[in-house]
C-alpha cells in the first residue's frame, strides 16, 4: 500500500478551502486502514467536495448531483469485496440525494457517505442548502431563508436509531481522519458529517 493516494493534477479549490482537509482525511483514513488501492471505489457527488474526483489516483466514478449514493450503493452490490465511500457535500447528499440517503440509511449495505457539510451550495456561487442557518441571506434567498436547517445525524437515527451516523469537526485533522476510519470499519451503512465552513461563500449565512 502506497502511504498517499494522489493523482498528479494539482487540486483547483480556493485558498484556505477545508476541502484540502477532507481529501487528507479520505486519503490517510484509507492509507491507514491498509486498504489496497485496487479494492476502493470512491464515488463522487457534484459540487466542490466532489472535484475531489480529479485529485485522487483510485477506481473512482463522478456522479450525478444527489445521485452519488445510489450508485455507490451499486457498485457495493455488484462486487460486495470493494470498499465503497461517496464524497459528496450537504446540497447534493442532505437536499438532492435526501431520499437515498435516508433509504439506504435503513439497510445495512456497506458503504461510507462522507459529507463536507459548509452549509451552503459552493460550486454554484452561494445558493442556500438544507444545512444554512434560518435567516441566511444568500444569492437564493436575497430575504434570508425561512427554513429551519435540518440536523443530519439525529435525522438517519430518526430512521434507524442503530445506523453509524457521526459528526465531526471539519477543521480538526486527526477529528476528521478518526470519524472516516470509524464509518469505514463500521460493518455497514455510515454517515460522517464533516461540518466545515467554505471560506469564500460563507460570509453570505450571517444573515
Ligand atoms: C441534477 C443537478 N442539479 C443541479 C446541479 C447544479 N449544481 C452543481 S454543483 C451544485 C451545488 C453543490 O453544492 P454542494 O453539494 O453543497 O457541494 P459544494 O459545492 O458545497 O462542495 C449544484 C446545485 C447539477 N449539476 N445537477
Ligand atoms: S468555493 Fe468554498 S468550498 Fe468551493 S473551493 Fe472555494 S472555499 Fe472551497
Amino acid at each position: 500500500m502506497t502511504d498517499n493516494l494522489k493523482s498528479n493534477i494539482v487540486p483547483t479549490w480556493c485558498p484556505g478551502c477545508y476541502d484540502y482537509l477532507m481529501f487528507l482525511g479520505v486519503e490517510q483514513s484509507l492509507v491507514q486502514l491498509n486498504v489496497p488501492r485496487e479494492k476502493i471505489v470512491v464515488v463522487y457527488d457534484i459540487g466542490c467536495m466532489g472535484n475531489m474526483a480529479d485529485f485522487f489516483s483510485t477506481y473512482a466514478i463522478h456522479a450525478l448531483h444527489g445521485r452519488s449514493i445510489p450508485t455507490a450503493i451499486g457498485v457495493k452490490l455488484a462486487n460486495p469485496e470493494l470498499t465503497v465511500v461517496v464524497v459528496g457535500g450537504d446540497g447534493g447528499i442532505y437536499g438532492e440525494g435526501l431520499n437515498h440517503l435516508l433509504s439506504y440509511a435503513r439497510s445495512e449495505i456497506d458503504i461510507t457517505v462522507v459529507v463536507a457539510n459548509n452549509h451552503i451550495y459552493s460550486l454554484t456561487t452561494g445558493q442556500a442548502s438544507p444545512t444554512s442557518p434560518k435567516g441566511s441571506k444568500t444569492k437564493s434567498t436575497p430575504l434570508g431563508s425561512i427554513n429551519i436547517p435540518i440536523d443530519p445525524v439525529p435525522l438517519l437515527k430518526q430512521v434507524n436509531p442503530d445506523v453509524h451516523a457521526i459528526s465531526v469537526d471539519g477543521h480538526n485533522p486527526p477529528e476528521i481522519i478518526n470519524g472516516i476510519k470509524e464509518g469505514i470499519s463500521h460493518p455497514g451503512f455510515s454517515l460522517v458529517d464533516v461540518r466545515q465552513i467554505c471560506v469564500t461563500f460563507n460570509k453570505q449565512l450571517t444573515g
